[in-house]
């Protein structure tokens, strides 16, 4: 018995149940272009936000009934936590979780403590999780919540918060290795600055540089074989953070060698946050060779912070999808709900309507991007926009066959005297719309 056992297994009903504690598209067995749903979609629940956070913000404390909650959590609170945490994941129905260290685990004084707890707690993990078949989606670690992380963690002005970020990375990475996750996550809460006055920036992104190195040579060395990801965000907390987006972590990859080695996990409130469209950070993150894996939430479009909303508009994730399908699916990384109820949300069944609705949410866009790949049209209207690239100028020009001044010379020769064509946006634009009737 846990707070989350009032509900029974959630159970695929259909489109026309009036069960509010029933996926109505989510099928998880349901073929979509010769892949099961659940293949596609890989649903992820977090632990923070879902059993970690009682509901508190900036201006009051906690609202949720979340008991295994307090000042300071013992050993007994978070072995509380966990049997509730795998109780709803199990109702639920998701393959994976995901989790920061200190989400888990019981409080600690010292290093070597922290080190203790989290192994004490992770040999429960492996337990719930050899039981339930549930599995980790990534593992990472908290590096902000602490105050001796007020000035960063590898980018800290001290090279002892290096360190003790180090050991702290160290421990979860091997415990997210023994857990047989599929990644580890880096996202840089306070890797950044809140001014530039009083900031290295060559500096600090140097030593983040040596950092990552440092976690990805563990990884080898313990033999890991989960994929590495930066989840990049543009600010919130700090000012600016160094990993604002896609482009600014595949140039911080590039500087320092290591496009091979690190992907991204991209978040759909971080990318709007960064003045961009989610798709358009995934779009650039295949195209840098670099995507792994989605933190899927909203933002709300008045408010300019990360209020980590459930998803509940399939047709504003369509385009995205069809980009993830296009690229043939997600690999080693998943849709992760980086997501949280309101405050208000009090009933602990909340948390249940909030993951159905975002689950169904997202299999409705993949209906959608699977409909606008069956119909064809969609490609076909693109191919044309880029037809010239396939003849003869395209195929020359990129095989190297002309110079600059070569080109110039052909180009006048030939007499060329190319004609705008219309882009035809509104047209894909209802192409996407008409296929999001689930
Ligand atoms: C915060 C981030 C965080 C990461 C994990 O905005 O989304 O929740 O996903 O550290
Ligand atoms: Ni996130
Ligand atoms: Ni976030």
């Amino acid at each position: 018995m846990s707070l989350f056992s009032d509900v029974a297994p959630i159970r695929f009903e259909g489109p026309d149940s009036k069960n509010d504690f029933a996926f109505k598209v989510y099928d998880k067995d349901r073929l979509v272009l010769g892949k099961r749903m659940a293949d596609w979609l890989r649903l992820t629940v977090c632990y923070w936000h879902s059993f970690n956070w009682p509901g508190a913000d900036v201006f009051g404390g906690g609202t949720l009934p979340r008991p295994w909650l307090g000042a300071r959590v013992t050993q007994a609170m978070a072995e509380q936590k966990l049997d509730a945490a795998f109780d709803f994941l199990a109702r639920l129905g998701v393959p994976y979780f995901t989790f920061h260290d200190t989400d888990v685990m019981a409080e600690a004084d010292t290093l070597e403590e922290h080190g203790a707890n989290l192994k004490r707690i992770a040999v429960l993990i492996a337990e719930k999780m050899a039981k339930t078949k549930i599995k980790l989606l990534w593992g990472t670690a908290n590096l902000f919540s602490h105050p001796r992380y007020a000035a960063g963690a590898a980018t800290n002005p001290d090279p002892e918060v290096f360190a003790y970020a180090a050991a702290q990375v160290c421990f979860i990475l091997e415990a997210t290795h023994r857990l047989g996750g599929e990644n580890y996550v880096l996202w840089g809460g306070r890797e950044g600055y809140d001014t530039l006055l009083n900031t290295e920036l060559k500096g600090e992104l140097d030593r983040f540089g040596r950092f990552l190195s440092m976690v990805v040579d563990h990884k080898h060395k313990i033999g890991f074989k989960g994929t590495i990801l930066i989840e990049p965000k543009p600010f919130e907390p700090t000012k600016h953070q160094y990993d604002r987006d896609v482009a600014a972590v595949f140039a911080f990859l590039q500087h320092y060698g290591l496009t091979k080695e690190v992907r991204v996990n991209i978040e759909v409130n971080h990318a709007t946050l960064a003045g961009l469209d989610f798709e358009h950070e995934i779009a650039a993150a295949i195209a840098y060779g670099i995507f792994g894996s989605i933190d899927v939430n909203r933002g709300d479009p008045r408010n300019g912070w990360d209020t980590d909303q459930f998803p509940n508009n399939a047709q504003d994730l369509t385009p995205a999808m069809l980009q993830i399908v296009q690229a043939g699916g997600l690999d080693t990384g998943g849709f992760n709900f980086d997501a949280k109820l309101r405050r208000q949300s009090l009933d602990p069944n909340d948390l249940y309507l909030a993951h159905i609705a975002g689950i169904d949410t997202l299999a409705r866009a993949l209906l959608a991007a699977e409909a606008v790949i069956v119909e064809k049209r969609f490609a076909k209207l693109r191919e044309e926009r880029y037809a010239g690239w396939n003849a003869a100028l395209g195929k020359k020009i990129m095989a190297n066959e002309y110079t600059l001044s070569t080109l110039a010379d052909h180009a006048v020769k030939s007499g060329i005297d190319p004609k705008p064509r219309s882009g035809k946006q509104e047209l894909f634009e209802s192409i996407i719309a008409g296929a999001c009737r689930f």
